[in-house]
């Protein structure tokens, strides 16, 4: 195969998995999947940052059964970044995260306020938790909207 057709391939493939992870982790990324829709051509291979983590308080709406999710209302996470490393923010919101191997929630429950450590990939494991922390149950919460700007900082979209 010649090399230009191989990352011509590379590239598709790259395109088709970031959209993939763009739509597990969350359709309130605007700025995420707009741009996966005119831009996937561009991925390239040096686009694709490597694993980011986050800490971000929330409420545990349920608990995962065994290998499962748990659903989390968390806090807005006005750092996360888009899988090309650009910080594009996510609001608050409940979601499932997958919880990493060997995390510890023995005395946890539903209702519990906690912070939790995850990272995320991009890959085939998009994100997962990797720490769980519980609160104190009068620790205050804010579930309001993320006052920055969602389009990130280069405005490029
Ligand atoms: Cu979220």
């Amino acid at each position: 195969m010649r090399m230009k057709d191989y990352i011509g391939m590379k590239r598709q493939v790259l395109g088709l998995l970031a959209v993939g992870a763009c739509i597990v982790v969350g359709l309130n990324l605007t700025g995420c999947d707009k741009q996966e829709q005119s831009k996937t051509p561009e991925v390239v291979m040096s686009d694709v940052k490597p694993a980011a983590s986050y800490e971000v308080r929330g409420i545990v709406k349920s608990m995962p059964a065994e290998g499962g999710k748990m659903l989390l209302q968390h806090e807005a996470i006005p750092s996360f970044k888009n899988k090309k490393g650009r910080v594009v923010g996510m609001n608050s919101m409940t979601m499932p995260f997958p919880v990493g191997e060997g995390v510890e929630m023995s005395g946890l429950k539903e209702e519990d306020k906690v912070e939790v450590t995850f990272v995320v990939t991009w890959g085939e494991k998009p994100y997962y938790i990797t720490e769980i922390e519980k609160l104190p149950a009068e620790t205050e919460l804010n579930f309001g909207e993320m006052s920055m700007d969602m389009h990130g900082e280069s405005g490029e979209h």
